[in-house]
């Protein structure tokens, strides 16, 4: 089957980046653990006429005409949410994770008012309340941080919320790699009389799968981005839950009046069709099996790699994500670490680390996952061969080190020209593609 043939008739510049991008996709292990390769389907899906339509409102309560069949594909969106998370309302329309974690804070607080989330250092958001962020600026945020062993640091959070009474409770983050204590930030919310959201849009597909603990009995409200272990397209959504709507029954009309008319215009009527199909795919037994498989890999690869000396943060996971500790080898040492990975055919990203020693842009940390790699069909075995490969690029940038500020670029640039050529990286770079042909991803396109 010919992709995007119009396009190469139509725009061969465009074309071109497009054709180089399904190459990259292919040839290289992708283990940036937020992303994944969805399915054929949901692309159909996402592009198509559907693209085409506006449907400011909700179904049934529309601003505009002739939107019989997108209330449709509205519906079964919704229902298909619901259904999969055990929840009563599921709105589908937040364009991405950061407007539908910003529309919680309209629907539950006034700005200026105290919120709580995981520290962006210690695996927190940006919308957690980052000071960089807007959450972090139109309300007042305190962080709870993670333990020296990187794990949730409870009693400081349930301590600060006695001390700061706030208005919304943040549990779920981006860059931790234990479960959630779901359990004990619902007892630390009603303490202290606060909405408790999770934001599960990293472990979605587990949660779906019934591979990692379900927030629904916990929380007032459930936020996901629909495109990573879900699978889906790049979307999101917002749900509320039967708790949600006991302690505040009118929370669901208030979710739904802070995504539109408070923050967005039309829903992405196509993003919605593929949320849907990705919502039918995550119900199969299939999903269910490549859930638990994610995990399976998460697991093998942390052993691979604590065996081969390479350090992580808690020293393993329960989920589909690693965090390598790099302090060993210098602090800032994850640019590094990520440049000469991605030199290797393996795309991961830098992150911080909890007490992070250096700073977000030069942490000292990378975060990889197995989401992607698990859909191309990988198992334990091929985790096995990923750490060791891992480990050995690891050892290539033990001789180097993050110099002073002034000094970072030009530094930078000759390191990375050095690992362009290093012979060892260059060795699993055909390792890598060696690997990946064994695994076609979307077998059936041609360019
Ligand atoms: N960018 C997402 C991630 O990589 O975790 C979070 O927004």
């Amino acid at each position: 089957m010919r992709t995007l043939e119009s396009v190469m008739e139509n725009d061969p510049e465009l074309f071109s980046y497009a054709k180089k991008e399904l190459a990259r996709q292919r040839e290289g292990l992708e283990m940036i653990p937020s992303e994944n390769f969805t399915s054929e389907t949901v692309m159909q899906a996402v592009g198509s006429f559907l693209t085409n339509k506006y449907s400011e409102g909700y179904p049934g309560k529309r601003y505009y005409g002739g939107n019989e069949f997108i209330d449709g594909i509205e519906m079964l969106a919704s229902a298909r949410a619901k259904k999969l998370f055990g929840v009563p309302h599921a709105n589908v329309q937040p364009y991405s994770g950061s407007p539908a974690n910003l529309a919680v804070y309209f629907a539950t607080c006034k700005t200026g008012d105290t919120i709580m989330g995981q520290n962006l250092t210690d695996g927190g958001h940006l919308t957690h309340g980052w000071k960089t962020s807007a959450t972090g600026q139109l309300f007042r945020s305190v962080p709870y941080h993670v333990k020296a062993d990187g794990y949730m640091d409870i009693d400081e959070a349930r301590r600060l919320a006695k001390e700061n009474k706030p208005k919304l409770i943040w549990v779920g983050s981006t860059a931790y790699t234990r479960e959630f204590p779901f359990e004990e930030f619902s007892e630390i919310a009603e303490e202290s009389g606060a909405y408790l959201a999770a934001d599960i849009a990293h472990i979605a597909g587990l949660v779906a799968a019934g591979v990692h603990k379900s927030p629904a009995k916990y929380v007032h409200i459930i936020t996901t981005t629909t495109h990573k272990t879900l699978r889906g397209p790049r979307g999101a959504m917002i749900m509320v839950t039967d708790k949600g709507l006991e302690k505040d029954p009118e929370l669901a009309e208030k979710v739904d009046k802070a995504i539109f008319p408070g923050m967005q215009g039309g829903p992405h009527d196509h993003v919605t069709a593929g949320i849907a199909v990705a919502l039918k795919e995550a119900s199969s037994p299939q999903f269910k099996e490549y859930a638990s498989q994610i995990v399976k890999n998460s697991r093998a690869l942390a052993a691979q790699l604590l065996e081969s000396g390479v350090s992580l943060v808690t020293g393993g996971t329960d989920n589909h994500m690693l965090l390598i500790d790099l302090t060993k080898y210098g602090n800032g040492m994850g640019v590094f670490a990520q440049d000469a990975l991605e030199a290797a055919g393996i795309t991961v990203n830098k992150n911080t680390i909890p007490g992070e020693p250096s700073s977000p842009f030069y942490p000292s940390g990378v975060r990889l996952g197995t989401p992607a790699i698990t859909t191309r069909g990988m198992k334990e075995p091929e985790m096995r061969e990923v750490g060791v490969m891992i480990a050995k690029v690891l050892v290539e940038i033990q001789k180097y080190s993050l110099p002073e500020k002034e000094k970072r670029a030009d530094y930078l640039k000759a390191f990375r020209s050095e690992i362009n050529a290093n012979a060892t990286i260059r060795g699993i770079r055909g390792e890598v593609v060696k690997l990946c042909s064994k695994f076609p991803l979307y077998p059936g396109f041609e360019m």
